[in-house]
């Protein structure tokens, strides 16, 4: 079976696809596109026109969750929770997650209001996920699972954000969130799962949008 992830440098959609192929040890081809500016072979295979999209031999998958499943099942070593409840708990908290990357994309490109409206949807939000995690390391226990590699775009994203401003997203005050995200944060398989100076791309993506956001970078 051939494996080709299309994806894009900043896409944490597509990150998330990367960490759980290199965590489960599975072979694939990286390539990248943009998707703002696709090239034709692209949109002809891509229902959505959005990455990650995962071609398998002559089919095409899409949708980071489901890809992220397709992975689980195509593994070895399983990184999801046995149970149907608590797979269906964890499902439930990956597409939760999703909507944080929507108020994140908000933070980064709004003006003013936007930013704290943006900021208090995903601090609600951040503080559900604080009520339900337990003491553990990662979200299921001890071993690093899909959640914990949903989660990580968001985490290393919001740590940036922090570095480039004076913490004006800081999380110290969740505890239990705090830990989990130094925890994902300090793994290898994370760190190399973005191209290197990403964290300086990332910042220059903030300086261009000219939201609000890029009012509080410091150098
Ligand atoms: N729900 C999708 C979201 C993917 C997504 O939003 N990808 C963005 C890049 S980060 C994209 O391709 N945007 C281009 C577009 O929407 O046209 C998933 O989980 O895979």
């Amino acid at each position: 079976m051939k494996l080709e992830l299309i994806s894009f440098k900043l896409c944490p959609f597509v990150q998330r696809a990367v960490i759980s192929l290199e965590v489960q040890k599975i072979d694939f081809k990286m390539t990248y596109i943009n998707p703002m500016d696709p090239p034709d072979w692209f949109k002809e295979i891509s229902p959505t026109g959005q990455v990650p999209l995962l071609k398998v031999d002559d089919q095409v998958i899409f949708e980071s969750l489901v890809i992220t499943e397709f992975i689980e099942e195509i593994s070895t070593h399983s990184f999801h929770p046995k149970e149907a409840i608590q797979r269906a708990n964890n499902r439930s908290w990956i597409v939760y997650s999703g909507e944080m990357l929507g108020d994140m994309f908000g933070i980064i490109t709004g003006d003013e209001e936007k930013f704290h409206t943006s900021k208090k949807a995903l601090f609600k939000k951040l503080t559900k996920i604080e009520a339900i995690k337990n003491q553990e390391k990662f979200f299921n226990g001890d071993e690093f699972n899909m959640i914990d590699a949903a989660f990580a775009p968001i985490f290393m994203r919001l740590a940036w954000m922090n570095e480039f401003t004076n913490n004006a997203l800081s999380i110290t005050e969740f505890k239990h969130l705090s830990a989990w995200s130094d925890a994902i944060l300090a793994l290898d398989v994370v760190k190399n799962s973005v191209v290197d100076g990403l964290d300086d791309v990332y910042y220059s993506n903030i300086e261009a949008r000219e939201g609000y956001l890029s009012t509080l970078l410091i150098d």
